[in-house]
């Protein structure tokens, strides 16, 4: 396969943590080389811009740095959709969450209708009415589904960029009142931690691959790396207690390999002034390989 590597170094999603370092430190953990090994040619064309937090105006709090944040999703989205159009597979590089709303609405452009498989400790299902936060980061989901304010929901010019029931959470710990009532009202399908001790990491993969992907079509896999238990994945800017161990998350990147419906993937919140010795970027590289194809055996 071809991929081509595009680093996000955004941290305007949510208040100033040091995830703009992600894309560099997991490349710092060899991902081209272990790409490369493992048979694939890579085309890494670095990060795109992104401004500093210190440089811009907060502005609306409810939808804090709103304006660079729609600004890197346009220019993103299409550097996505450029790499499609090459038939190159497009592996986006964090920054924070908020970068999935330009890699997600790119590879809409290109795959329609396209699945979502969302692997975090959140749901990223606020509007800038339910959000406590005012973090976009925490509303990008909702507004990739069509829901929230039109700037972020029309990137690209159009809008919704999925249809819910399209759309697989897994692995969601610590979700917001307004943000569960706006999960069930619009039938997001979210497998909980608890889900996944309910049913185990297999049955929960079969059944979030078959709905993501019902109508055959594409999938895209946004991983947050704050979707580990901490002990995984110290280095990420919102830590949550009882997350996916390190072979529940690589049963999950194999299956998706198997299935042979993954278009496209963004990895995000790798947080390396928090981390120990890079192990959380060490570990993104360990996943992204299992999940583009390598096997034990
Ligand atoms: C919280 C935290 N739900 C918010 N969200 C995220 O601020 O909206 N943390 N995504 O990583
Ligand atoms: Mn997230
Ligand atoms: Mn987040
Ligand atoms: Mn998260």
């Amino acid at each position: 396969m071809n991929i081509r590597i595009i680093g996000v170094p955004m941290d305007l999603g949510a208040d100033r943590r040091g995830v703009d370092f992600g894309a560099s430190a997991i490349r710092y953990a060899g991902l081209s080389d272990q790409l490369r090994r493992l048979g694939h040619s890579v085309h890494d064309i670095g990060n795109i811009v992104v401004p500093q937090p210190e440089s811009q105006p907060i502005g609306n709090p409810h939808l804090k740095y709103l304006d660079p944040i729609v600004q890197v999703a346009e220019d993103l989205a299409q550097q996505v959709a450029d790499a499609l159009r090459s038939n190159e597979f497009p592996l986006i590089l964090g920054g924070d969450h908020s970068i999935a709303l330009g890699s997600i609405s790119g590879v809409a452009s290109v795959h329609r209708p396209l699945g979502v498989i969302w692997i975090d400790a959140h749901a990223d299902f606020n509007t800038e009415e339910t959000t406590p936060s005012g973090n976009i980061h925490g509303m990008i989901l909702a507004a990739l589904a069509g829901l929230g304010n039109e700037r972020l929901t029309h990137v690209g010019g159009w809008t919704p960029k999925l249809n819910p029931d399209n759309i697989v959470v897994i692995g969601a710990r610590d979700l917001d009142p307004g943000e569960q009532a706006l999960l069930r009202a619009h039938h997001v399908h979210v497998f909980t931690m608890s889900s996944i001790d309910q049913y185990g990491m297999p049955e929960v993969l079969r059944q979030a691959i078959e709905l993501a992907g019902r109508q055959g079509q594409g999938i895209h896999l946004s991983m947050d790396m704050d979707s580990m238990d901490p002990r995984e994945a110290p280095g990420v800017g919102t830590p949550v207690r009882g997350g996916l161990s390190y072979r529940e998350a690589h049963l999950a990147m194999e299956m998706l390999a198997d299935s042979q419906r993954l278009v496209s993937m963004d990895v995000v919140e790798v947080n390396s002034i928090l981390d120990q010795e890079n192990a959380t970027a060490r570990l993104a590289v360990e996943l992204i390989l299992s999940a583009l194809g390598k096997k034990i055996l």
